[in-house]
């Protein structure tokens, strides 16, 4: 068994990389002293040669880089992030998980991912705090109402709880609702999703790093991915600002930049990058344990455990890789909110921020291998990528392992655009786009 510095048992000393609980005892310990807690990942040196590596320290990479180790024993893996781990996609969303989706594609996809979430904190051994409330995008139309008939049906043939609801349930449910006929947009019903919900994605984010690194991944933080080598149509390695890495299998699962990255190893993707704005109220006593979204008004709403509100919009309408809030959203967002929930006129916004969305003309992900042999991606992941953080780890391990992709992910290959082969799923995001 390996030993911190201060005794806390950190992992079996088997070789399994079993991950070991703190003993209350333990809690306690460095509760009340100032004992120093054990590291949850460590640093390295960075080595000049990995099997694998994995450019992008969010959800998708760190858990892509666990499921290697932990499924497939691949554990010589490098996991490289510019900034630090959970800086870009995985810490800048509404953290809302859900599988009610269009495309049967979607909907077996998602929902592997809600049920990877459903057990990943027992897996990992880490409190990720999923709360699975039920989710509710509203209907203001006859269209929209047509469209969540359609995505039930779907949903429900994959095995997935969904059902079109009136408004009254929808009171029942969000008793601060204003459901009345005299808004501007009456809610004409609703789908609902009993398995969706919210978790924590910082706590995501370090149980897949803590898991990853007790089986030996390496985690490099502040590194910089500056350049991708490509010899004779086969991947070699990467340079970053501290250094140059040889591997055979190098994973671009970046948001943001996937285009950026893609291009260094001579891969063009039809990615187009936009920002998305969200933004969070003080705290207050809860009073809303179901996750609220109105595509007509752009708009989602849910509390979290803190009791703060998290509001997020539609994407802003131009292609840009600013992050920067703009006073036009906070204006939007909150005259949106107050007409779904009047009541909430008191409450005040702390802060706001903004994520950039990868967007694809049919807004599902590009998964899998390239032309370019050993340079696989996982990106363009549009609104959707935080929910789809374990699934995609779990998959693209299997398919850099088995050398091709599960079936899971099939149809998402990049091939998909060149063969008319498209997955249209922008009936199922949360809002307009
Ligand atoms: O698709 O559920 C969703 C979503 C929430 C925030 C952004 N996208």
């Amino acid at each position: 068994m390996e030993r911190s510095t201060n005794g806390v048992h950190l992992r079996n000393g088997d070789g399994s990389g079993k991950l070991r609980g703190y003993s209350a005892w333990s809690l306690l310990q460095h509760g009340l002293t100032s004992s120093e807690w054990p590291r949850t990942w460590h640093d390295h040196d960075l080595r000049n040669s990995y099997d694998v590596v994995i450019i992008g320290g969010g959800v998708h990479g760190l858990a892509t880089a666990y499921y290697l180790a932990t499924n497939h024993g691949i554990r010589n893996v490098a996991v490289l992030e510019q900034a630090y781990i959970g800086s870009g996609g995985s810490g800048r969303n509404t953290a809302i998980l859900r599988s009610n989706y269009l495309t049967p594609e979607g909907v077996r996809f998602y929902d592997r991912s809600v049920k990877l979430y459903e057990h990943l904190a027992a897996d990992l051994n880490f409190n990720v705090m999923f709360s699975q409330r039920g989710h509710l995008t509203l209907a203001h139309n006859d269209s929209s109402l047509r469209t969540m008939r359609w995505r039930t049906e779907v949903n429900k043939l994959q095995g997935v709880d969904s059902d079109v609801i009136g408004p009254d349930k929808v009171k029942e449910l969000v008793p601060y609702m204003d459901t009345s006929p005299y808004t501007r947009y009456p809610i004409l019903g609703a789908l609902y999703h009993p398995p969706g919900g919210i978790v924590r994605h910082d706590a995501v984010v370090w149980g897949y790093a803590r898991g990853a690194d007790a089986h030996g991944v390496h985690i490099h933080q502040k590194t910089e991915v500056t350049g991708i080598d490509v010899e004779r149509g086969t991947v070699t390695g990467v340079r970053t600002n501290r250094g140059p890495i040889s591997a055979p299998v190098v994973v671009n699962a970046t948001a943001g930049w996937s285009t950026l990255i893609s291009d260094m190893a001579g891969v063009e993707m039809p990615v187009q990058t936009f920002p998305l704005q969200a933004a969070v109220t003080e705290p207050v006593k809860p009073f809303l344990d179901t996750v609220v979204v109105s595509g007509t008004l752009h708009v989602y709403v849910s509390q979290t455990d803190r009791g703060e509100l998290v509001f997020g919009a539609s994407v802003d309408p131009f292609a840009s890789y600013s992050i920067r809030g703009s006073l036009e959203f906070t204006e939007g967002v909150a005259g949106h909110v107050l007409e779904l929930m009047p009541p909430l006129s008191k409450m005040r916004l702390l802060r706001q921020w903004a994520g950039l969305c990868d967007m694809t003309p049919d807004y599902s992900p590009i998964m899998g291998p390239t032309d370019v042999e050993g340079f696989y991606v996982d990106v363009g992941w549009g609104t959707y990528g935080f929910k789809a953080g374990p699934v995609s780890g779990e998959a693209m391990a299997a398919c850099i392992a088995d050398g091709r992709p599960p079936e899971i992910i099939s149809a998402f290959g990049i091939d998909r655009f060149t063969e008319g082969r498209l997955v249209g799923e922008k009936g199922a995001a949360a809002v307009g786009h």
